[in-house]
């Protein structure tokens, strides 16, 4: 069970209440299949993704980032049970979707990158640190039904 501070729960409301899902989303998923291109093998079906132009306007990637997104509120919202709220989604990944767990974590850098982009100054070493403890308790929640 992970202990948050009443600083680390506001901190991380705060970020995600400056944020637009279906703005960030998109930006995120693109960024990591950009950046990490080996990422793009999970995303076969996904059509065009060829080049950096043809990912950013990738209509389907933005969809899916936008499902990634809406599926991280649902952590937000449930900061005291983080592990149950993704427990079946963890089971998904690993047992359907065969994704290495690895890749969370390179979602979340992409994620920090974006929304340090848009927040600027607010983005304040403080509330990094909020977001980061967030983002590594996403990750192990994502990364708990792998065995
Ligand atoms: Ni992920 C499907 C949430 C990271 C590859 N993913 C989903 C769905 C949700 C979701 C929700 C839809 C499930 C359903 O259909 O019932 N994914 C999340 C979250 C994170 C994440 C919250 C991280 C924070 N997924 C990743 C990463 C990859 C990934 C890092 C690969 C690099 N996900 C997939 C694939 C699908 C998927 C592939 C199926 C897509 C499809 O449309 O078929």
């Amino acid at each position: 069970m992970v202990a948050w501070s009443d600083a680390e729960r506001s901190a991380i409301t705060g970020v995600w209440g400056k944020l637009s899902v279906d703005e960030i989303g998109p930006q995120a998923l693109a960024r990591v299949l950009i950046v990490y291109p080996w990422t793009q093998r999970y995303f076969s079906k996904f059509g065009d993704l060829s080049s950096v132009a043809a990912i950013s306007g990738n209509p389907k990637v933005a969809a899916h980032g936008k499902v990634v997104l809406n599926a991280m509120d649902k952590a937000v919202k449930n900061l005291d049970k983080i592990k149950a709220t993704y427990s079946s989604l963890s089971q998904l990944h690993c047992e359907k979707l065969n994704v290495d767990p690895d890749n969370f974590r390179l979602l979340g850098d992409c994620l920090t990158i974006v929304i340090a982009a848009k927040l600027g100054a607010a983005f304040t070493p403080e509330v990094q640190a909020a977001w980061h403890k967030f983002l590594a308790v996403v990750v192990a929640a994502l990364s708990s039904r792998y065995f």
